[in-house]
């Protein structure tokens, strides 16, 4: 079974929700930068306190804030990972291949979850986080298409790519998840 996982996609896609799901069932570490930064907020850190003025804007976090955070985790998993939110530009994947080349642990598979803009709004607003308001969730998207859209193209030429589409309800998305897997 594969272990060394990203999952890729816009905001309030699902990686979130479906790499909880896939990590609890497979027992794969499960990290989310997205959650490691709200940690770091949640603690009252003066880091903190600085990476939540850039994530309320939709913007993203500097890079070598979230790779310290990142290689400090991978550097002491033993198992399998999967990696939720990151890599989110260029920059970030060329340092990430650059890491897992370090400790030998090549990525096995991308899974890239699509989903329209408008059901993505839709369930942001749901969901009501502190980031979730309008105009922060056009901003969040724009700069998904910007900065984080090109890996897609990036891991598709490696040939680790599988699409999924995730407009359908958790539990279909999750096992077309799987079956990508198998
Ligand atoms: P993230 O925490 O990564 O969050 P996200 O992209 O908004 O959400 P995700 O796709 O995980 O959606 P979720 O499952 O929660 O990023 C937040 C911020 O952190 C970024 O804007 C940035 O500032 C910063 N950041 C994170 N990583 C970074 C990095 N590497 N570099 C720089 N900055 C970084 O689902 C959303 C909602 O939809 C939920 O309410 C869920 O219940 C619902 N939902 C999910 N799947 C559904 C389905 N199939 N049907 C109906 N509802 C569904």
């Amino acid at each position: 079974m594969k272990n060394k996982l990203l999952f890729l996609g816009p905001p309030g896609a699902g990686k979130g929700t479906q790499a909880k799901i896939y990590c609890n069932k497979y027992g794969l570490d499960h990290l989310s930068t997205g959650d490691l930064l709200r940690d770091e907020v949640s603690s009252g850190s003066e880091l903190g306190l600085k990476a939540a003025e850039i994530m309320n804007k939709g913007e993203l976090v500097s890079d070598e804030l979230v790779l310290s955070i990142v290689e400090g985790r991978l550097l002491n998993i033993e198992k399998g990972w999967l990696l939720d939110g990151f890599p989110r530009n260029i920059k970030q994947a060329n340092s990430l291949k650059i890491l897992l080349e370090k400790i030998n642990q090549p990525l096995e598979a991308v899974i890239s979850i699509k989903v329209s803009d408008d059901y993505l709004i839709k369930r942001l607003l749901a969901r009501g986080r502190e980031d979730d308001n309008k105009e922060v969730i056009i901003n969040r998207l724009k700069i998904y298409r910007e900065k984080t859209a090109p890996l897609i193209d990036l891991y598709s030429k490696e040939g680790i790519l599988k699409g999924i589409d995730g407009d359908s309800e958790i539990d279909v998305v999750f096992s077309c998840i799987e079956k990508a897997l198998g």
